[in-house]
């Protein structure tokens, strides 16, 4: 899944593709990169972010959600609110990618019920102005995993079909670096819960340690590969990445690797 975020601040690609054009020529970059899925997003997430008004979130994104649907390019749309999920499923949108896992606006999970569409949800524990503040756990695999259990159940009794659910830990969202590599470390237990799973490690700031110091974001593109390839390994449903290219390659590895394996 390659990211584009058509936001001014978003943390590491904020206002490069807040023109429609731009965004489109990066949607058809993305997908000739590799990517399966273009992920779109109007509302940075970055902490410390200021909510945005859902109208002028699908101002943001809908020229552009439509100019890759008439392309045929798969999108999916990163969106806390239903009223933008349902105006993108209308457009063609066939999975909405929500951070905050349903907890953000309480018409979710019926939304997602009546629109059929793929949904994945995300561990979350509160909005970007707060989170870095919300961090405090007995175990986080443990209480992450009970969190999206509970999440699962709910939009079940909503309607939402097992078949529709994507799940993903939420790195770096009420999360400390020392977090991440828990959830990173134990994917398993996450898998019990019998879900695809999603990670979104990209560029994050626990990546830092691993380029030069005040390195820009992208520079930590070597280390989100790494990650992509080893999740891969543990079975994962999809990795959500910045730079597209770099992921392919680590995957291309990974799977060589792997037909080696099997041939003998
Ligand atoms: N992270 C960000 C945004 N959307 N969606 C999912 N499913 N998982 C994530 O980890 C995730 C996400 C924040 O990163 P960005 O600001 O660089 O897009």
């Amino acid at each position: 899944m390659g990211v584009l975020n058509v936001t001014p601040d978003s943390f590491s690609d904020g206002g490069s593709f807040i023109a429609p054009d731009a965004a489109i020529a990066r949607a058809v970059e993305l997908r000739s990169q590799g990517a399966d899925l273009i992920d779109v997003g109007g509302e940075s997430t970055r902490p410390g972010a200021a909510r945005v008004d859902p109208a002028l979130e699908q101002s943001r994104i809908m020229p552009v959600i439509e100019a890759m649907v008439e392309r045929g390019i798969p999108v999916s749309v990163d969106t806390m609110n239903s009223v933008t999920a349902r105006v993108a499923a209308k457009a063609g949108v066939r999975v909405i990618n929500d951070v905050s896992g349903g907890l953000a606006d309480p018409q979710m999970y019926r939304t997602i019920a009546q629109l059929g569409v793929r949904y994945i949800a995300s561990h979350w524990r509160g909005h970007s102005d707060t989170m870095d503040d919300l961090t405090s756990y007995d175990n986080v695999v443990t209480d992450v995993r009970n969190a999206l259990k509970g999440r699962i159940a709910e939009m079940l009794v909503w309607g939402v079909a097992p078949e529709q659910i994507v799940i993903d830990p939420g790195l770096g969202f009420a999360k400390t670096a020392r977090h991440n590599w828990a959830l990173l470390g134990a994917l398993g237990e996450l898998e019990s819960l019998g879900y695809p799973v999603l990670i979104g490690a990209s560029r994050k700031r626990f990546l830092a340690p691993f380029a030069p110091d005040d390195a820009p974001a992208s520079e930590r593109d070597f280390a989100t590969a790494v990650v992509t390839a080893l999740v891969a390994e543990r079975g994962v449903w999809g990795v959500r990445v910045h730079d597209v290219a770099s992921t392919v390659t680590a995957l291309d590895v990974w799977s060589s690797m792997r037909a080696g394996g099997a041939r003998g």
